[in-house]
């Protein structure tokens, strides 16, 4: 089938709107026709040509939401006429990985996923006999796509598409991170680094899970207002701190985090989001994506006192499980996305908010079919 879809085709050129040529579902494969998709720094970084896996001529995009329009055989999760959310990160639940019940990272499909593949090595986006990849698995920049059943979360019929798709990767990554990875008690002193997309989705997850002190930490002070409203408590600007961060953020929480988060990709700040955490059990989870090859460091008596560093890959959400009771939880008023949503585009516009993103000026854009 014909489909609309925003094409990279060289690293750093800006998306190109074709029509591209799609085919349908094999044996355990659905497709699904996008109806609204977030543009996430991730997808920026792949444009930029700084990603090592990054695969071009690809269709990118990996936050998305739909509906499933065919089921190939032996599909059994799903059928036609089901919202759903593509996943990055499946759950086939029959892997060593989905069966060990210590990690979300599902192995089942990752090797082809990882070279732009579906599972059987083929891709099914052409354009006029060009092989077009596949991104992230995902591919949410074309209005209709193809994914294996396990890469597919069933959510439930009344989501709207325009918000829920953050739920596919800013929001679920920001609140597992909170609940899933450092599982964060009631009382605890959180400082979240970067108040962007997923810092917001980590103070809100803390402020839900009953945290004392939620500390945010950003560059741009524009960002204070909405991370108040999220449940931040206190604000610091780095540039407006006399010395040295650390110590200043080890004074304000009378000794140590509990918990920090650094949802940034700075490897100075995951570096200080360590060393600001409490002698002898604070935790700091590293959810940004560094630049390729960048390396951390510290001093190893930061870990032998007690300091424990961890990372974490889609909040560490089971997605099949997780993500349907993510979007109830905003159905029911108990997260914010609606104040995350700064612009709805159509995917015409696609350059336009990578624009938006590249200036700061907007937490996501959303851009519909
Ligand atoms: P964003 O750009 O919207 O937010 C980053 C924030 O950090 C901005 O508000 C910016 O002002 C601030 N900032 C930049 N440099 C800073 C510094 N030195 N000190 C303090 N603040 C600084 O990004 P986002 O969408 O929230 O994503 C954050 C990171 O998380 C990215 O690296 C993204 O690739 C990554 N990410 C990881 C996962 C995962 O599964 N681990 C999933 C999604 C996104
Ligand atoms: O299983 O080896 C693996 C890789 C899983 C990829 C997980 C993605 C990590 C987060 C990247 C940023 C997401 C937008
Ligand atoms: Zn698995």
């Amino acid at each position: 089938m014909d489909v609309k879809a925003a094409v990279a085709f060289a690293p750093s050129q800006p998306l190109s709107i074709e029509t591209v040529q799609l085919e349908g579902p094999k044996s355990g494969e659905v497709l699904v026709e996008i109806k609204a998709t977030g543009v996430c720094h991730t997808d920026a970084y792949t444009l930029s040509g700084a990603d090592p896996e990054g695969l071009f001529p690809a269709i990118l995009g990996h936050e998305g939401a739909g509906v499933v329009m065919e089921v190939g055989d032996e599909v059994k999760s799903v059928k036609v006429g089901d919202r759903v959310i593509p996943l990055y990160t499946p759950e086939c639940r029959q892997c060593e990985y989905c069966l060990s019940g210590k990690t979300n990272l599902c192995q089942a499909i990752r090797i082809t996923q990882g070279k732009g593949l579906m599972p059987d090595g083929t891709s099914r986006f052409s354009l006029n006999g060009q092989m077009i990849h596949h991104y992230m698995g995902t591919s949410t920049f074309s209005n209709y796509i193809v994914l294996p059943e396990i890469a597919v979360a069933k959510i439930r019929e009344d989501a709207p598409f325009d918000k829920v798709c953050l739920i596919g990767c800013g929001v679920t990554t920001g609140i597992g991170a909170v609940i899933n990875t450092a599982k964060v008690e009631p009382g605890a002193n959180v400082v979240v680094f970067g108040l962007g997309g997923v810092g917001l989705n980590v103070i809100q997850a803390a402020k839900m899970v009953g945290a004392n002190m939620i500390i945010g930490v950003d560059l741009n002070s524009k960002k204070r207002e909405l991370a108040e409203k999220f449940g931040m408590t206190h604000f610091v600007n780095p540039s407006e701190v006399e010395g040295d961060l650390v110590p200043y953020l080890v004074d304000l929480t009378k000794g140590g985090a509990d918990y920090t988060f650094e949802c940034i990709g700075n490897i100075k700040v995951m570096r200080q989001a360590l060393e600001c955490c409490h002698k002898g059990w604070g935790v700091s989870v590293i959810v940004g994506v560094a630049g390729a090859g960048q390396e951390i460091s510290t001093r190893p008596f930061q870990l032998v006192t007690g300091r424990v560093w961890k990372g974490t890959a889609f909040g560490g959400a089971k997605g099949r499980t997780d993500v349907p009771k993510i979007v109830d939880w905003y159905m029911n008023g108990k997260i914010n996305i609606d104040d995350l949503v700064n612009k709805i585009m159509p995917i015409e516009q696609v350059n336009e908010a990578f624009d938006l993103m590249h200036k700061g000026e907007v937490i996501r854009t959303v851009l519909t079919f």
